[in-house]
């Protein structure tokens, strides 16, 4: 596992190495943010015993969401969240086969009861993860609601001093 120095606040799992190349995407926001985090992978079919113990013991660690990145049948957010009363954000990764609408479907179909917040397929998802993320501890974290509103100022002043496409 790796950590941020303070106790992190944010868990980012994903069920394969191979999903890094795009969770790395919410981790970056995390720490352009300055929101300490950690990083795993855990597999829910390949590592269940690690996901029932990641899970369980979420909220006493003091995660206050976890972003959840998985590919093709990706139960893995949906587990998580049936273990934890922790927030799960689901990321559907980018498939081979199917190019994440099998991701998609799996993590966005939940049936009622147990519900998982479902991003954008692949890069874009997981960024915007991490930016969810940020506004639910910005209702109680000054620094984190000032970070956040400062990468959405930059993020407007970029389009509006770049509005001429030829240029
Ligand atoms: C899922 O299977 C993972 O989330 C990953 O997206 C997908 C493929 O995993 P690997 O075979 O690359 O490890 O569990």
């Amino acid at each position: 596992m790796s950590a941020s120095p303070a106790s992190p606040l944010v868990g980012v799992v994903m069920g394969s190495r191979s999903d890094w190349e795009t969770m790395q995407h919410a981790v970056q926001k995390l720490e352009a943010l300055g929101i300490a985090h950690e990083v795993r992978v855990v597999s829910a079919h390949r590592t269940p015993d690690v996901l029932f113990e990641y899970a369980a013991t979420a909220q006493a660690r003091g995660l206050r969401a976890i972003i959840a990145g998985a590919g093709g049948a990706a139960h893995l957010p949906g587990m998580l969240a049936a273990k934890t009363a922790v927030p799960v954000l689901g990321v559907p990764v980018q498939s081979r086969a199917l190019n994440g609408m099998d991701s998609l479907l799996s993590i966005v179909q939940m049936p009622a009861g147990i519900p998982v917040a479902t991003f954008a397929i692949g890069q874009a998802g997981a960024a915007n993860a991490a930016l969810f993320a940020a506004a639910m501890l910005a209702n109680d974290q000054s620094a984190v609601a000032a970070a956040l509103a400062a990468f959405r100022q930059r993020q407007t002043d970029e389009v509006a001093g770049a509005d001429d496409p030829r240029r």
